[in-house]
């Protein structure tokens, strides 16, 4: 297994829009793996491919307590959102440091394929319905910041160019 570079707001990549798994090949199951010790070793609870600079539909989650009950989404597509939102605080493995107040559906209900390639369907509330529509708005290329106001967001890039700087050097 191997830890994966995870890209950095506001790297252009992070807003690529992902494209659909055509097959799931040996690559791509070492892509799993690799994702879910790269979400675990960064303390994570979820992880999409477009992090890591691969622009296919998958995403890896974890919010279990233990830590040990991955979960593999490939090709999801939210099939019903709770018309019902709630406020709460996100933070982004792609923006260190940084925590805000997004506002998301309450429950969403979600289909899609396993590692093995078997269609399962997911319904999600709490932390887990949270998660999932950050990482689905990853593959579309979208970062939670972009649901901040451009005062904030300019900030937040301001400090992760500074952050970068610093690492530079
Ligand atoms: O996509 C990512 O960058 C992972 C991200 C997922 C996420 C966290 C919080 C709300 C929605 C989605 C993280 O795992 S950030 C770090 C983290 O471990 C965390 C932050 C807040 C609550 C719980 C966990
Ligand atoms: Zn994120």
């Amino acid at each position: 297994m191997a830890l994966l570079n995870i890209l950095c707001y506001p790297d252009p990549r992070l807003h690529t829009v992902a494209k659909p798994v055509k097959e799931i090949k040996t690559e791509t199951l070492t892509l799993i793996e690799n994702m879910i010790e790269t979400m675990y070793e960064s303390n994570g609870i979820g992880l999409a491919a477009t992090q890591v600079d691969v622009h296919e539909r998958i995403i890896v989650m974890d919010v279990s307590d233990e830590r040990d009950s991955p979960m593999v989404l490939i090709n999801p597509e939210i099939i019903w959102a709770h018309p019902d939102r709630v406020k709460g605080e996100e933070g982004c493995l792609s923006v260190p440091n940084t925590y805000d107040s997004v506002e998301r559906a309450i429950e969403v209900k979600v289909k899609a394929l396993d590692k093995s390639g078997t269609l399962q369907e997911i319904h999600a509330t709490d932390l887990l319905a949270v998660c999932i529509q950050h990482e689905m708005d990853h593959l579309l290329g979208k970062v939670f910041v972009d649901y901040l106001s451009p005062l904030k967001r300019n900030r937040i890039k301001t400090k992760m160019h500074k952050l970068q700087r610093e690492v530079n050097h």
